[in-house]
Formats: C-alpha cells, sequence, structure tokens
C-alpha cells in the first residue's frame, strides 16, 4: 500500500470519528458502563416498547407510533402486527440483537455497510420524542460515518426506480424504493454521548425510505468497496490493509487497478475481471500475486 492510501485510510477514520460525534450542543460524557450491563436494560425496554405500541404507515412510508392506552386488548402491538426480524451484531463482546421491521424490500441497489445512502428518515428515542425527522427531502449520508446499527440494517433493503419530474427543475420521484424500521440497542448507536435531544444510553427507533444508493469505491482502484470482501475485511496480502483499503490487494507490486484493466479499460463489474487464464472463473488477477 502507498503512503498516500495509508494517509488517506487514517483520515477516513478520523472523519468517521467526526461524524459520530456530530452534535449541536455536545453535553459532556458521562463514564460509559460495560456494554454487556447496559445491553440488556437496552433490549427490555425495547421489548416492552414492541409490546406497548401500535405502528401505523401511510401510503408514503410515513410511520406513526402510538401507545397502546391501559386495558385495551384489541388493539394489536407491534409485534403482533408485523413480527419484527432481527440480526444478530456482535460488537464490543456483545451478542445485540437489532429488531427491524421491512416494509417494503426495495427493488434496485442495496449497500453495502460502506456504501452512501439516500433517505428519508424519523428517529425517535422510546419515550415518543422525535429527535431528528426529514421525511420530505431525502439526504445522503455514508453508511460508514454514521451510527452502526445503520451499517448493519441498510444492507437488507434496496433502493427503487428514479424518474425525473414532469417539468424541468421538479424533483425527481422515486418509486418501488426500500422501507423500513430499526430499534437499535444504545450500544449500536451513540451509547454514552449524549446530545441536546438524545440522552446517553438511547435506544433509537429509525423509520426510513431507502431513495437511492451510491457504491463507493474507497481506495479508487476501479473495484466498489462492497465487491472487495467488505464483511469480512478480507485481506488477500496480509498487510493489515483491508482489500477495500489496498490499492494492490495481493501485494506482487501492480496495482490493481492496472492489473484488472482489459485493453486499457477498467471492467464494468467485478465479474468481468479475468483469472490469470484470461477466463473470468478462476481466481481475479488483482488478488494472484503469480500474475500480473
Ligand atoms: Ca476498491
Ligand atoms: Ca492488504
Ligand atoms: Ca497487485
Amino acid at each position: 500500500m502507498t503512503q498516500f492510501f495509508k494517509i488517506a485510510f487514517a483520515l477516513s477514520l478520523s472523519i468517521l470519528f467526526i461524524a459520530c460525534n456530530k452534535t449541536d450542543d455536545p453535553i459532556p460524557e458521562v463514564p460509559p458502563v460495560p456494554f454487556a450491563t447496559q445491553y440488556p436494560v437496552d433490549l427490555a425496554a425495547i421489548d416492552k416498547y414492541l409490546d406497548d405500541y401500535a405502528m401505523t404507515v401511510n401510503a408514503n412510508f410515513d410511520v406513526t407510533f402510538t401507545k397502546i392506552p391501559a386495558g385495551d386488548i384489541t388493539t394489536q402491538d407491534i409485534k403482533q402486527q408485523y413480527a419484527p426480524l432481527y440480526k444478530t451484531v456482535n460488537s464490543n463482546g456483545v451478542d445485540y440483537k437489532v429488531y427491524y421491521i421491512s416494509l417494503r424490500e426495495g427493488t434496485q441497489k442495496n449497500p453495502s455497510k460502506v456504501d452512501s445512502v439516500f433517505v428519508d428518515y424519523k428517529g425517535s428515542l422510546l419515550n415518543e420524542t422525535v429527535f431528528d425527522r426529514n421525511y420530505t427531502s431525502p439526504i445522503w449520508f455514508p453508511l460508514n460515518g454514521v451510527v452502526r446499527g445503520w451499517q448493519e440494517i441498510f444492507p437488507f433493503f434496496k433502493s427503487g426506480t428514479v424518474t425525473a419530474g414532469a417539468t424541468a427543475g421538479d424533483p425527481n420521484v422515486y418509486s418501488d424504493f426500500g422501507a423500513g424500521v430499526m430499534f437499535l440497542p444504545s450500544g449500536l448507536a451513540y451509547y454514552n454521548r449524549a446530545s441536546t435531544n438524545i440522552p446517553s444510553y438511547s435506544p433509537l427507533i429509525f423509520s426510513f425510505k431507502l431513495k437511492s444508493v451510491n457504491y463507493v469505491d474507497n481506495d479508487f482502484d476501479g473495484i466498489d468497496s462492497r465487491d472487495e470482501g467488505i464483511d469480512t475485511s478480507l485481506d488477500t496480502d496480509g498487510d493489515t490493509f483491508p482489500n477495500y483499503f489496498d490499492q494492490d490487494d495481493d501485494g506482487d507490486g501492480y496495482l490493481t487497478k492496472s492489473e484488472i484493466r482489459i485493453n486499457g479499460v477498467l471492467p464494468t463489474s467485478f465479474s468481468l475481471i479475468k483469472d490469470c487464464s484470461g477466463n473470468t472463473t478462476g481466481t481475479k488477477k488483482h488478488l494472484d500475486a503469480s500474475c500480473h
């Protein structure tokens, strides 16, 4: 890996740190409690919320939560309405159960955990406080620059189709996009870092609409990060820089970007990259140190 990309890698980590701490009015951190101590508290609170609240979804996939009055035994709670799925996420030595609801999967591009997503979303606390809402004009976020829970859940969804507005200057029209809800334990959100609207150790609820996805090529080697073993931090040459942050993946001294070119042109998809025999079925050239 070149010195430039070692610097770029370090820089990206510092950007991530800043993004994780972006708050309008930071409040001093409280000492962190052990993650394994806080997690069962959060999970119990989330489970109770799913039992105590009902959820309504309108035609635009805007989500509203309503507390079921005591004594009301006819209104279905969220578990009964939607049977939330969950993903187990290991972080800081804890296996977190992360509930999510798929209202619609979407049809087009699904992001990896480092790609950028263009989303409408609403964030709320379990006490009904809405701490952030953007349901009308989507915003771009790099998934490696926001809370961990987003990285884990957005890959289950896809964007939809985009068409230009009827008249020049009209906003794009998005249809068939993915839409869902996630319920994050605080250990996969801001944990002990409080902000004006989010107290320390707050589980967070996000409802979202995934309007668009941009595939990211973190090391500019011509291969999207999602095709470079992002989930396993694959490191072919074992130099401690994962392939998606390494310009010479197999460490043979030849840049990936030059190894994968076909007649001088970068292939348009990972599957088209050649192996040493000129086929596409064997070990790709940029992952095979014995050829270039
Ligand atoms: Ca790349
Ligand atoms: Ca490497
Ligand atoms: Ca190489």
